[in-house]
C-alpha cells in the first residue's frame, strides 16, 4: 500500500464509522489531496468512500474470488472477479462466439452443437445456436469446490454441458433423452451425477406427439442423473438413468448430503396440471396453475433408484439410449414421495450440513424450513396424509416442518454463510433477508428469526455467497443477481443490461458495496477462491483441446504440407508470429478442405486467429493448441484470410490466400 494511503486510511475509517454514516462527508475537510478531500470532492458519503476502498483491486492485483455465473440469454458463462466485479472472461457454450471462434467453423464446437441439440436425431429440426443458460455448478469433491469443471444446464433445450477449467472451454454438450426442456442442474457431493429435471412436461423427446387432452396420461416430467466420468471429464449417457415424474412443472432441486445423503429434492408448481387454452374457453396456465394452496416437493431416494438400475431389473426400461424408471415403478419401489409446500415455489436450497431444506412459495411471504431427517423418518413410518393422482404418497406437513420465517414478499432463493445464517432473495420486495438457521447452527431459542434486511435495486433473482453450495460456506460477500437495472446506470436504450450488486455480509448489518451491469440475464452462480482454479497458462505443444492431450492432427514446424486425394485437400498448417505456413492454399471449386492449424507459440497469451473471408469461418488458436476448420469450397474466387488477434508488430502482415479455381 502506498504511504499516502496508509497515512490517511485510518482517518477515513474513523469518520466512516460514525453513527450517521449516510450523511455527506462533514465540511470539516481533510488536507487538499487527502482521501477525505477526495471523497468530499466526489460527493461520496463515508460509507461509499469506504466501500470504494474495500472493493478496489489495484492494477496488476488479482481478485480474491471468482464468480462463475450464468450468462443467461448469451448462452455463455461469465467469470467475474470479486470484490472488483470486473468481467474476466466469457466462456461460450450454447451460442456462437467470434472472439473464440466458437461454433464458427471450428470443428469441435460444431460437432458439440450437432450432438447437443434436437438435431441430428431429428433432421426436421435445425441445429440450435441459442441458449438460455441458468444453472452453472462447480464440480465438487467431498462436498467442496475442487476447481476442475463447470456443469451447466440449458432451459430451452433439456441439455447439459461440461466445461474444463484447465482451459475454460466447453468440452461436451449432451442432449438429455426423452425430454424437451429442463431447468435445474445440480451435482452430488463427489460430482458423480449432474442432475437435471424437466421444466415443461412433454409426452417424450423431440418428435413425440400426444394431444393435450391426454396430458395426465401421456405427458411426463423427468429427473435425469447424468453420470460423470471424472477421469475422462465426460458425461456417460450409457451409465446414466432417468426417473419419470408426474406432469407437474418441476423447478429447482438440490441433492442431499450428511443426514440426507442419497436423497434428492425437487420443487414443483402446477400440480393442478393446467394446460392453458385461453382461446378455447379455458383458464390460461397462470390462473389454472394457481388453484391449489400447496404444491408438492418431490423427495427421491436416488440411491435406491441407482441400485434398482444396477440390479438389471426388468422394471427398468431403456428409452432414447438411457435407462428409465417408469413413474409406476418409482411409486411401487418407494423411490418417490411428496412433501406439501407453499404454492408456486421456486428456490429449493439445502443447509451446508444437509439438515434443512429451505423452500419459498413466491406468493407466501415466508420461507419454510423442512427437516430432512424428519422427512426420511415420516417416509419410513408411512406418516402420509394422502396420495397424489398418480398414487404417490404425500408426507404430513406438520411432521416435517422445522421453521417458518416471515422474510418479505416474493421469496425466491436462499444461500448461506459461515455464521449460521440463511439469506433469501425477495423478488417483489427487491431486498435480501437474513435469518438464523436452526440447530446445530444456532440454539433452538435463537433459530428461525429474521435478523436483517437490505434493499437492493429492482427485482432480484438468484443471490450467491462464496461456497454457499458446499459443506463450507465462506461468508464475507453476497452478490445479488438482479433482473432489471431501470435507472442504475446511464441509459443505453430500451433494453438495459442486467445488474449485479455486491454486498458485505461480514458485519452485523449487511452493507451495499458496489454494482455492475452484465449482459444477458444472470441466473445462478457459484463463487470460488481464485487460487482454487488451476488454469493452464499455455497448452503443451500440439494439444488437441478436445482431449487435452497432444493430438494426431498437430503439425511440427518444418512438417507443414498440403495433401490432396481426389477432392479432399488436407492442410497441415503452423502459425507463429507473424505468419501462416502455408500461406497459399490452392484448391478446385467443389473440393472439401480440412485445415489443421497448430499454434507453435509457447508464450502466454500468444493466441492467433484465422479469419477466412466468405466461408463463415473463424478460429482462435491458443498457444500450443491445434484446431481444425473444415469446409467445402463451393464457390470459386479469391478468399484471403488474416489473423484476428493483434499479436505482434507484423500482425497486419499475418495473412494468406485461399484460391478457389473455377471447375
Ligand atoms: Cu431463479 Cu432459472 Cu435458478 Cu433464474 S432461476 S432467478
Ligand atoms: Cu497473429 Cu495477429
Amino acid at each position: 500500500m502506498p504511504r499516502t494511503v496508509l497515512a490517511t486510511f485510518p482517518l477515513l475509517l474513523l469518520f466512516a464509522c460514525r453513527a450517521d454514516s449516510t450523511a455527506p462527508v462533514a465540511p470539516a475537510a481533510g488536507a487538499p489531496g487527502s482521501l477525505e478531500a477526495l471523497a468530499q470532492g466526489r460527493e461520496l458519503t463515508p460509507d461509499e468512500a469506504r466501500a470504494a476502498l474495500e472493493t478496489f483491486v489495484p492494477p496488476g492485483k488479482y481478485d480474491e474470488f471468482v464468480m462463475v455465473t450464468s450468462g443467461g440469454h448469451s448462452g455463455s458463462i461469465y467469470l467475474i472477479g470479486i470484490p472488483s466485479m470486473r468481467l474476466l472472461k466469457e466462456i461460450p457454450v450454447y451460442a456462437p462466439n467470434s472472439w473464440q471462434g466458437w461454433g464458427q467453423g471450428d470443428e469441435e464446437a460444431s460437432r458439440l452443437w450437432k450432438e447437443g441439440t434436437f438435431a441430428p436425431g431429428n433432421p426436421n429440426l435445425p441445429t440450435q445456436t441459442w441458449g438460455d443458460l441458468h444453472h452453472p455448478q462447480l464440480s465438487l469433491t467431498d462436498g467442496d469446490y475442487d476447481g476442475e469443471f463447470v456443469f451447466v444446464s440449458d432451459k430451452p433445450t433439456g441439455r447439459v454441458a461440461v466445461i474444463d477449467l484447465r482451459d475454460f472451454k466447453t468440452k461436451q454438450i449432451v442432449k438429455t433423452p426423452n425430454v424437451i426442456s429442463d431447468h435445474s442442474g445440480v451435482l452430488t457431493d463427489d460430482s458423480e451425477y449432474f442432475i437435471t429435471s424437466t421444466f415443461q412436461p412433454a409426452p417424450g423427446g423431440p418428435g413425440v406427439y400426444a394431444p393435450l387432452s391426454e396430458y395426465q396420461e401421456k405427458y411426463r416430467g423427468a429427473v435425469t442423473f447424468h453420470k460423470f466420468d471424472r477421469a475422462a471429464g465426460r458425461i456417460r449417457l450409457d451409465q446414466s438413468f432417468q426417473i419419470e415424474l408426474p406432469p407437474y412443472t418441476q423447478d429447482l432441486s438440490v441433492a442431499g448430503r450428511g443426514p440426507s445423503d442419497g436423497w434428492f429434492f425437487i420443487n414443483s408448481l402446477n400440480t393442478e396440471m393446467a394446460t392453458g387454452g385461453d382461446l378455447e374457453g379455458k383458464d390460461p396456465i397462470e390462473i389454472g396453475a394457481s388453484q391449489n394452496e400447496m404444491d408438492l416437493m418431490h423427495v427421491i431416494n436416488w440411491k435406491r433408484a441407482e441400485a434398482l438400475v444396477a440390479s438389471g431389473s426388468p422394471k427398468v426400461i431403456t428409452k432414447g439410449g438411457i435407462k428409465v424408471i417408469p413413474l409406476s415403478v418409482a411409486r411401487d419401489e418407494g423411490l418417490l414421495y411428496f412433501v406439501p409446500e407453499s404454492k408456486s415455489p421456486h428456490g429449493l436450497d439445502l443447509t451446508p450440513g444437509g439438515e434443512y431444506l429451505i423452500a419459498s412459495g413466491k406468493l407466501d411471504p415466508h420461507v419454510t424450513a423442512y427437516s430432512t431427517v424428519a422427512i426420511i423418518k415420516a417416509i419410513n413410518e408411512k406418516n402420509f396424509e394422502k396420495n397424489d393422482p398418480f398414487g404417490i404418497p404425500i408426507v404430513k406437513l406438520d411432521a416435517v416442518r422445522a421453521g417458518y420465517v416471515e422474510v418479505g414478499l416474493g421469496p425466491l432463493h436462499t444461500v448461506f454463510d459461515n455464521k449460521g445464517h440463511g439469506y433469501t432473495s425477495l423478488f417483489l420486495d427487491s431486498a435480501v433477508a437474513q435469518f438464523t438457521l436452526g440447530p446445530p447452527y444456532n440454539k433452538p431459542e435463537d433459530a428461525w428469526k429474521l435478523t436483517d434486511k437490505i434493499s437492493i435495486h429492482y427485482n432480484i433473482g438468484h443471490l450467491q455467497t462464496p461456497g454457499s453450495n458446499t459443506k463450507h460456506p465462506r461468508g464475507r460477500y453476497l452478490v445479488a443477481l438482479n433482473k432489471w437495472m431501470v435507472d442504475r446506470h446511464t441509459g443505453t436504450g430500451p433494453l438495459h443490461p442486467q445488474n449485479l450488486q455486491l454486498i458485505d455480509i461480514s458485519g452485523p448489518k449487511m452493507r451495499m458495496l458496489s454494482e455492475s451491469p452484465i449482459i444477458g440475464e444472470p441466473h445462478n452462480s457459484h463463487i470460488i477462491e481464485s487460487t482454487k482454479i488451476a488454469a493452464w497458462r499455455v497448452y503443451p505443444p500440439g494439444t488437441d483441446p478436445a482431449s487435452m492431450k497432444p493430438g494426431p492432427n498437430a503439425t511440427k514446424q518444418g512438417d507443414e504440407r498440403i495433401e490432396r486425394k481426389g477432392k479432399e485437400v488436407h492442410v497441415h498448417m503452423v502459425v507463429i508470429r507473424s505468419h501462416y505456413k502455408p500461406d497459399i492454399i490452392r484448391v478446385k471449386q467443389g473440393d472439401h478442405v480440412t485445415i489443421d492449424i497448430t499454434n507453435a507459440e509457447s508464450a502466454e497469451d500468444a493466441t492467433h486467429g484465422f479469419g477466412l473471408h466468405g466461408h463463415n469461418i473463424t478460429a482462435s488458436i491458443d498457444p500450443g493448441a491445434t484446431q481444425r476448420v473444415e469446409f467445402t469450397a463451393s464457390q470459386s474466387g479469391v478468399f484471403p484470410w488474416y489473423c484476428t488477434e493483434f499479436c505482434s508488430a507484423l500482425h497486419m502482415e499475418m495473412q494468406g490466400w485461399l484460391l478457389v479455381e473455377p471447375k
